[in-house]
């Protein structure tokens, strides 16, 4: 029996769905999603088994026009994910057409060094008509010779089974890189890290959630089989502080509930969640907050 093994990674748009369809593939929510831009911030991988396939997805931070140091290491950490990869999904979003974002993504795939499969996912189908997907599919496939176009819902399934299968079978021939039962490589502090910062995200406005980050500083297993988990919010400016506080500290609260709910869910026992804010004016300029979060703080120079 010969297995196959492989990266497949999803590139796009921020928005464009690519963790609601690593979160699809593996069957867990192992990648945050949210309805705002920019949620996530570095390369998370992904196991799926497909028969004798081992499909390892990684998805990545949007592609964007970077501005700030930040946005600088996300990009960076996106090609770097689809330079890695033995095939590359671009995701698009199917009511929002070729805007001036995917022109930008296409002439920078027809620049990649070294010939790869690039499929094309036309995603959020269940927004628009087929007349419009079809039209889509030939515009797209006008402008860069795509190995293969799959029109999916990565939110509500449909056509993503037959991504897979083609997946399954491109991948190549080789020994499973991860246990079989492994469906994600992020340490679980990590993942931790990500809820939390999913539930700030949902729940603040504007600018805010970009401006913060979250880490897992401490990790301790209790005897009772609960785990203690002390996480540190950064945030920029003092104001921001009050803000992620709230009235009577009621906004915390309320995220702290729903994180620990879905941490408790996920690890399958009973968490005790503290969290703290701490206001940081440079941490987005600091290195080793960046390496917590997965990435390269000099790609961002
Ligand atoms: N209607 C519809 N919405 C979808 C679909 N797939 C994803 N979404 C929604 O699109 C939004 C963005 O999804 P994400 O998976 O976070 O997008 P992303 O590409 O990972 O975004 P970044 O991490 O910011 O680059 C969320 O509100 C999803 O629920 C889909 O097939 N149909
Ligand atoms: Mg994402």
């Amino acid at each position: 029996m010969s297995t196959r093994a492989g990266f497949v990674a999803l590139i796009g748009e921020p928005n464009a769905g690519k963790s609601t369809l690593l979160n699809r593939m593996v069957g867990a929510k192992v990648s945050i999603v949210t309805h705002k831009v920019q949620t996530t911030r570095a390369r998370i991988r992904g196991v799926a088994m497909q028969g004798d396939s081992q499909i390892v997805f990684v998805d990545t931070p949007g592609l964007f026009q970077p501005k700030r140091r930040l946005d600088r290491a996300m990009v960076a950490a996106a090609w770097g994910g689809a330079a890695d990869a033995d095939v590359v999904v671009l995701l698009i979003e199917a009511h929002r057409g070729i805007s001036e974002g995917v022109e930008k993504i296409l002439e920078a795939l027809r620049e990649m060094k070294g010939k790869r499969r690039v499929a094309l996912a036309i995603n959020k189908i269940d927004r628009v008509e087929s007349p419009v997907l079809l039209g889509l599919s030939k515009d797209m496939n006008e402008r860069y010779d795509f190995t293969e176009t799959f029109m999916i819902s990565a939110e509500k399934g449909f056509g993503v089974q037959a991504l897979r299968d083609w997946l399954a079978a491109e991948v190549p021939e080789g020994p499973w890189l991860y246990p079989e039962d492994q469906i994600a490589d992020l340490p679980m502090r990590m993942i931790a890290a990500e809820m939390t910062r999913e539930k700030l995200t949902l729940r603040l406005h504007q600018e805010l959630p970009y401006q913060l980050t979250v880490e897992t500083e401490h990790w301790e297993e209790r005897d009772d089989g609960s785990a203690r988990i002390d996480q540190m919010i950064y945030v920029a400016r003092d104001g921001h502080k009050g803000i992620v506080l709230g009235k009577k500290g009621e906004t915390i609260k309320a995220i702290s509930t729903s994180a620990r709910q879905e941490m408790e869910e996920f690890l399958g026992r009973r968490v005790h969640l503290f969290l703290q804010v701490k206001v940081r004016e440079n941490w987005l300029e600091e290195a080793e907050r960046y390496s917590e979060m997965g990435l390269n703080f000099k790609d961002g120079n």
